[in-house]
């Protein structure tokens, strides 16, 4: 059984086993939350994506995959890197969205981590409505049969967390 929990904060600042990375395909860093990931957690965390580009990723992560790399000096096992898709008014495919919890659950269960934070995956510079990403987020945590037993969202800021909060309690 899977608890969802909510916390408002900065996901780099998480005690969990994996922490999960609102990344882009080249896997090489960003804005957002991968900057902030890259620069607490430092340069092992690079290095790994590096390699992962320099072998089975040669192309880069596609949308709605996830990947892990160590956490650096982050306080968490795992960084879980995941790309969401980017929102267009002229319609967006949710399932790529889901796709994005669940492949990173998915990952999870394979290296064993119990407790996941994740972000609102997209909702940044990727532009898609909290509201609508949200539920988005929380069915597809619902919905995935894994041993994970906590997923944290981690949300910047209150208005991102109210709306969490009132789809989880
Ligand atoms: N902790 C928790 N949430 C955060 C933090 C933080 N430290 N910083 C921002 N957020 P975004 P995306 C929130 O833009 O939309 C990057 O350049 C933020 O308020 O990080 O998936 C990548 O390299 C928002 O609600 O991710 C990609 O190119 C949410 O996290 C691109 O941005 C996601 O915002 C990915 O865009």
């Amino acid at each position: 059984m899977t608890t969802i929990t909510i916390v408002q904060g900065d996901i780099t600042r998480q005690s969990v086993d994996a922490i999960v990375n609102a990344a882009n395909s080249s896997l090489l860093g960003g804005g957002g939350v991968d900057g902030a990931i890259h620069r607490r957690g430092g340069p092992a965390i690079l290095a790994d994506c590096r390699r992962l580009r320099a072998s089975h990723y040669g192309k880069g992560l596609a949308t709605g995959r996830a990947v892990a790399t160590t956490a650096g000096e982050l306080d968490a096992r795992w960084v879980i890197h995941t790309v969401g898709p980017v929102y267009q008014a002229s319609g967006s495919d949710p399932s790529l969205l889901a796709s994005c919890y669940r492949a990173s659950l998915e990952v999870a269960d394979e290296l064993g981590a119990r407790t996941v934070a994740f972000p609102a995956v997209s909702t940044g510079v990727y532009g898609w409505p909290m509201a609508d990403a949200a539920r988005i987020a929380v069915e597809a945590v619902r919905a995935a049969r894994t041993a994970v037993e906590e997923v944290r969202f981690v949300l910047f800021d209150d208005k991102a967390y109210q709306v969490f909060a009132e789809l989880i309690h």
